[in-house]
């Protein structure tokens, strides 16, 4: 966990760019099917950039006027520390968390409400509808999840956490290295009849080991032609490409993202080894653009054009590359964006929305494939993304109608029948590589490095197992 000082810092230089008072939430407990049952807690990033890890229903008040901070906690009572356990009291949390004053939450409406009578108050909404009602109620405010606070507002936050300082970095490390492990142990445990459900706990136990707990639910499928598939319900064959979507979150809040795909054999097929790598010069060209000044959307479409390269030379594609993606015809294969920012949130800033993803003046396409660009920004020294090109046998896309009528002149859709047909019918998977990557003013810092990604690295890697362990695992 960064040191308080840099948490002081962060709040400082967030108070001299505010001319309101500011109110933010850190949001609480989201039931799951009865109150008592719920979700596991974690604060609001904007939440977590100020303080970093700080119990439930806190609240914290910003005053430009006197440059002062006051966090408004729950009640310490005996009930709460028999089912939460006992807490430190106000006035250490007031020392500990170096702030100006604690008061009790209880008496955040009339604190405020005092404050509101000559001042506008800003706030922002959060993943917490409760928190957000409150936020709402105090500040008069329309807060919604698509207009997530006012922009002279956003803007700050957004500008703040964009740019990551050394102790941000730092954290990012941690969380790349307990990614690395995680991936390290998958790799290792895969093997004929494992299923997906104990390769994925295998990836979360590397993680526990260092600390670190799972940053989004962890992708970990034979299917990776299904972009977000959460399910692990599947058991591995040879034949197999393993594609697993996972990242570690440490505890201040700091997230990694790695895309790996290896197969499940140990031995890339020719085919299998002739899409992966690719997908392996797509991650590469992209990844060495990653320098300030370089607008994003360029990197998403080199990365498409070294894909639709790639398809041509294995007869995927006819006609001319680059024509085929003006044409937007390589999202049969790459349906997705390049990648995103990378913070304390996964898709960083993401609830921030377009008008600070995209920039001023652009707006989001509305084609197929390109309408997930997730960033549109110019990059900037400080700015952490990731590069995942991917490239997918998708049978909705590649069996469907309007591909086939659309597509028809560029797309070997034949050919493309065989891939989906592939691994005795149970077909080819995708592949997709992920890195997270530092924005710096020199070449670009890619975080994730040291997990493998050339073919010969991960073959390598797959099966380190004994025969035995894998049997009592499966
Ligand atoms: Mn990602």
């Amino acid at each position: 966990m960064p040191a308080l000082p840099h948490y002081r810092r962060r709040r400082g230089e967030f108070l001299s760019r505010l001319d309101e008072p500011v109110l933010l939430f850190a949001g609480g407990d989201r039931p799951r099917n009865f109150p008592a049952n719920h979700y596991p807690y974690r604060a609001d990033s904007n939440f977590l950039f100020f303080f970093g890890k700080l119990e439930r229903d806190a609240a914290a008040l910003f005053d430009p006027g006197d440059g002062s901070v006051t966090l408004f906690l729950p009640r310490r009572t005996t009930d709460a520390a028999v089912w939460l356990g006992s807490v430190p009291s106000f006035d250490e949390m007031q020392e500990a968390a170096g702030v100006d004053r604690v008061l009790d939450v209880e008496h955040l409406e009339e604190h405020v409400a005092k404050l509101r009578q000559d001042r506008r108050l800003l706030s922002v909404a959060v993943m917490d509808p409760v928190a957000t009602r409150i936020a709402r109620q105090v500040t008069g405010l329309e807060l919604r999840p698509d207009h997530i606070g006012p922009p002279e507002l956003v803007d700050v936050l957004a500008d703040l956490r964009l740019h990551k300082n050394e102790a941000e970095l730092a954290e990012m490390r941690e969380a790349a290295d307990a990614t690395g492990a995680a991936f390290t142990a998958a790799m290792a445990a895969t093997g004929s009849g494992v299923t997906e459900l104990s390769l994925a706990a295998d990836a979360e136990w590397a993680m526990a080991r260092r600390g670190a707990t799972p940053a989004f639910s962890t992708v970990l499928s034979v299917r990776g032609e299904i972009l977000h598939n959460q399910s692990h319900g599947g058991a591995l064959q040879s034949g197999d490409l393993v594609l697993m979507d996972g990242g570690a979150e440490v505890p201040s809040g700091y997230a990694a993202d790695v895309t790996r795909t290896w197969p499940a054999s140990g031995r890339f097929s020719a085919a299998q080894r002739s899409v992966y790598d690719i997908v392996l010069r797509a991650v590469r060209v992209a990844t060495e653009m990653v320098r300030p000044g370089v607008r994003y959307r360029d990197i998403h479409f080199r990365a498409a054009a070294v894909i639709a390269e790639g398809l041509a030379e294995l007869g995927l594609m006819k006609g001319d590359p680059a024509r085929a993606v003006e044409r937007g015809a390589h999202a049969a294969f790459f349906p997705h964006g390049v990648g995103h920012l990378l913070g304390l949130d996964v898709h960083d800033l993401e609830s921030f929305g377009d008008r600070v993803l995209y920039g001023p003046g652009r707006d989001r396409s509305s084609d197929f494939g390109t309408k997930y660009l997730r960033i549109d920004l110019d990059l900037e020294a400080g700015m952490v993304v990731t590069i995942e090109p991917g490239l997918y046998f998708v049978p909705a896309i590649l069996r469907g109608e309007d591909f086939r009528k659309k597509f028809g002149d560029i797309v070997d859709f034949d050919r493309a029948e065989r891939f989906l047909e592939a691994n005795a019918g149970r077909g080819f998977g995708g592949v997709r590589i992920e890195d997270d990557v530092i924005v710096t003013d020199d070449d670009p810092e890619v975080l994730t490095a040291g997990i493998p990604s050339a073919a010969e690295d991960v073959e390598a890697a797959v099966g380190r197992r004994t025969r035995r362990e894998v049997g009592v695992r499966a």
